[in-house]
């Protein structure tokens, strides 16, 4: 009798991030970028964001209870033990989160732990996310295997003002020598020139990426975007610096094929690399 399953079956890639209910960031662009890329994507919650249209937008964040976090967690862990072996991290919130999803992590092996270090979302106040800053730097970057932080939390993490592609250069550097971790630093839209540069650096290898600028805006959600399509492209057995080159075009596809919304920041969207009549 023919087997009732499919003999593909995909790479599980699990997210730990917050929602964010419009769908541009968080959990929800991870796992649209898992289904693009061809894995299955599981996700645990960290904190609920709603934006404030009332209010500027601003962020409303309902943090989730640290013992849910773990429950999600374990049921994830439990479910897929034995094969589920990357891990993408988004923003996590709260210290008592982060000290949750450490123990998480500690918990099992791990072949890639990519952690997109979310000090503050477009838009939020600055103050408001800073206090997870230190936990994040010294609970979740060690367990991580790639990090991809953006040109603000790349100045965080290396104590370094970025101005030109030479500093970001020397910041991935820096935070690679640092933690051990792979590092793909984005410049987006905050570096000037004519493209977009990310700076990939291993320990061994540095590369620039480079493609042409879409407008000159930020987009909503490319951080998210890109952390998960590393993850995606890893799980499937990709080359750190592979994942790096792919996660890069599939997000340039994704900001080219982007929606415009109320809020000021445009969203992405993660099917840009289909094929369109
Ligand atoms: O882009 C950073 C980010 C990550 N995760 C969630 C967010 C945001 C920004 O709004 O809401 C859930």
């Amino acid at each position: 009798m023919a087997a009732m399953y499919s003999i593909h079956s995909p790479a599980v890639t699990l997210t730990i991030a917050g929602s964010e209910a419009t769908g541009g960031a968080g959990a929800q662009a991870d796992l649209r970028t898992f289904n693009e890329l061809g894995t299955y994507g599981a996700a645990a919650l960290t904190c609920i964001v709603a934006y404030d249209p009332k209010d500027n937008w601003r962020h409303r964040i309902t943090p989730i209870a640290p013992n849910v976090l773990a429950d999600q967690l374990e049921a994830v862990q439990a479910n897929f033990a034995g094969r589920l072996d990357t891990v993408k991290l988004g923003m996590m919130g709260s210290v008592e989160t982060i000290e949750v999803v450490a123990a998480a992590l500690k918990s099992q092996q791990w072949q890639h732990v990519v952690l997109d270090p979310v000090l503050i979302c477009k838009g939020q106040e600055p103050g408001q996310a800073l206090d997870t800053d230190e936990a994040l730097k010294a609970q979740l970057l060690p367990l991580a295997t790639v990090t991809t932080p953006n040109h603000f939390e790349a100045e965080q993490l290396s104590g370094m003002t970025i101005s030109n592609l030479a500093d970001m250069k020397d910041a991935a550097k820096k935070i690679h020598d640092t933690s051990g971790v792979t590092v793909l630093a984005k410049g987006g839209v905050r570096l000037d020139g004519p493209e977009a540069v990310d700076v990939f650096y291993d320990g061994t290898n540095l590369a620039v990426l480079a493609t042409p600028k879409i407008g000159n805006f930020a987009v909503s959600g490319a951080g998210c975007t890109l952390a998960a399509a590393v993850a995606a492209e890893l799980a499937k057995g990709a080359s750190h610096v592979e994942a790096a080159e792919r996660a890069k075009d599939f997000v340039t596809a994704a900001i080219r094929q982007r929606l415009e919304v109320e809020r000021p920041f445009n969203v992405m969207w993660q099917g840009g690399l289909r094929q369109h009549a």
